[in-house]
């Protein structure tokens, strides 16, 4: 059973690459980087990993602005890396997911560079959401980029002659690609082939609610991208025509055997991205609501019932994720300090309970804290543009107690890695962890093997309906199969209710629970 749904049976780990293993002295981690130290990632007893983007860039947004979709970029290795890359997780029973984006490229895209060379009224430009500006020398109109900024920038800003605007709901590094157009949805069928096969397993889909804009590209009475987290504005995303594209998608990932996963970043309340995971279009998308939370009881409370509606009416599971490399890390977001760190040891394990898939980001194991990177070494596109850094979240693991190699980071002692580690980052080390038997490290070890139990059993069930409830100060999430996933969120103590304790997040002492922390209970006849 876990192997045949290994994407939701299992958990799924988050490699960014930049930041993982670096073997070759640069500071930048690579693919050979990851190959060397797949066996840490198969020991946590993972099914998968996701590969955020090693294609070739210019690296405006760190990868996310793609130049040549079915390349390796030469910073993170060759195409027979990822070949071997992809062999070594199969021969581990690790399954890849590439990260594709389609709703923008890079402005170094040889088909973004003919539209600039081939001027207004081209072929090419018909490719991008390209258009003449208004009067005055405004952009096309008002829409916001979610970085920051005006959405528009000028095709060719020194120009008398070419007075055309292109469209970039990101960085100006980032042009729209225009689905409205055949050739792209053409493009995108040939790139999702090509990786499948070349065996990734499947695809995560980068800004999935994206792609399609209203119409005409009319004004918009408000003009951010995004309204706020959830909400985004809708002449500019979640366009019904997108749902055609994944549609298309599911019945070429079928085409394959197995059939190969999408998963979408829909970053939308609930009850809209639930409308992704339709049987026909993706296999699942990511549990924003959740993510973005805080410790705050209620809210998690609301956002597990507001999951159910997407069992119901799409017979998809939730996806749930605390961390990406878009997020604040959640030792800091749930508080910081010794009290962050025991909330984000629980955030774990109540991740890995609630019934539906897992992921887990690259530290988030280790309880790594938000670093305050300094303003002049800040790499992140958003920050250029007015917006918070999401740098924080993406430092250079470590992998040793001592500095030499950043930490261990990289195979060379001298590197000098390209986000700056702070002086005690060796103190949350892998090395170190793995010396101690209570370290979040050892924990997640064990939750995710006594999931695996439980999915054997039968006592874990991604599909299971749950019902979300506050029972006093504790957060309680009841699976239909006895599983109850208990989060102390208050000041004190909680009874935990009564059945087989399995695994708890910080020490039980006569069924109590102390606060800030999670425990999985079954209960009834499954117990
Ligand atoms: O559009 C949003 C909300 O409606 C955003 O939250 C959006 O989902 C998010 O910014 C997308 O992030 C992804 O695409 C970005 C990239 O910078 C991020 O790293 C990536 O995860 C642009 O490619």
């Amino acid at each position: 059973a876990l192997d045949e749904k290994w994407w939701e049976t299992g958990v799924v780990y988050q490699v960014y690459p930049r930041s993982f293993a670096d073997s070759n002295g640069d500071g930048v981690g690579d693919l050979r980087g990851v190959i060397e130290r797949l066996p840490y990632i198969a020991a946590l007893g993972v099914s998968g990993i996701w590969l955020t983007p090693f294609q070739p860039s210019p690296g405006v947004d760190q990868g996310y602005d793609v130049q040549d979709y079915c390349g390796v970029d030469p910073l993170f290795g060759t195409l027979e890396d990822f070949d071997e890359l992809a062999a070594r997780c199969h021969e581990l029973g690790l399954r890849v997911l590439m990260d594709i984006v389609p709703n923008h490229t890079s402005t170094e895209h040889p088909l973004f560079k003919q539209a600039v060379a081939e001027g207004p009224g081209s072929a090419a430009r018909r490719l991008f959401h390209i258009e003449p500006g208004r009067e005055n020398g405004q952009p096309p109109n008002n829409w916001l980029s979610v970085f920051g900024g005006p959405a528009w920038s000028r095709i060719a800003p020194e120009s008398a002659v070419d007075t055309e605007w292109y469209l970039h709901l990101f960085s100006p590094g980032q042009p729209d690609w225009n689905w409205d157009e055949p050739e792209i949805w053409d493009m995108f069928d040939d790139v999702l082939r090509f990786w499948f096969d070349r065996g990734a397993d499947g695809a995560r889909i980068d800004v999935a609610h994206g792609l399609f804009k209203a119409p005409g590209l009319p004004d918009s009475p408000s003009v951010p991208a995004v309204i706020d987290g959830l909400r985004s504005n809708p002449l500019v995303m979640d366009q019904e025509a997108v749902h055609e594209v994944y549609r298309r998608w599911r019945r070429l990932a079928e085409e394959y055997q197995p059939p190969r996963v999408l998963v979408g970043e829909v970053n939308l309340e609930p009850e809209r991205s639930a409308r992704y995971t339709r049987p026909d279009e993706m296999h699942q998308t990511f549990a924003f609501a959740f993510a973005r939370l805080g410790w705050e009881p209620e809210r998690w409370v609301d956002a597990g019932r507001r999951f159910e509606s997407m069992r119901r009416e799409h017979g998809a599971a939730p996806t749930w994720a605390l961390e990406n490399h878009d997020l604040v890390r959640t030792v800091t977001r749930f508080g910081g300090g010794t009290v962050g760190a025991r909330r984000a040891r629980a955030g774990v394990l109540a991740t890995l309970g609630f019934p539906g898939g897992a992921y887990l980001y690259q530290g988030q194991e280790l309880g790594l804290p938000e670093v305050d990177v300094p303003e002049h070494q800040r790499r992140d596109p958003m920050w250029f543009r007015g917006g918070v850094s999401r740098d924080g979240a993406r430092v250079p693991l470590p992998w040793s107690v001592g500095g030499d190699g950043a930490h261990g980071f990289a195979d060379d002692a001298g590197a000098v890695p390209w986000l700056p580690q702070p002086e005690w980052w060796g103190r949350y080390s892998i090395d170190a962890q793995e010396q101690s038997a209570d370290s979040l490290l050892a924990m997640t070890r064990q939750a995710v093997r006594i999931r695996r139990e439980l999915v054997a059993s039968g006592q874990f069930d991604p599909h299971a309906g749950a019902d979300w409830n506050l029972e006093g100060e504790a957060m309680v999430c009841r699976s239909g199969t006895g599983l109850a996933v208990v989060v102390a969120m208050g000041e004190h103590a909680v009874e935990l209710p009564e059945g087989r304790l399995l695994i708890a997040s910080a020490e039980v002492k006569e069924h109590r629970l102390p606060a800030d922390a999670a425990a999985w209970v079954l209960t009834g006849p499954a117990a």
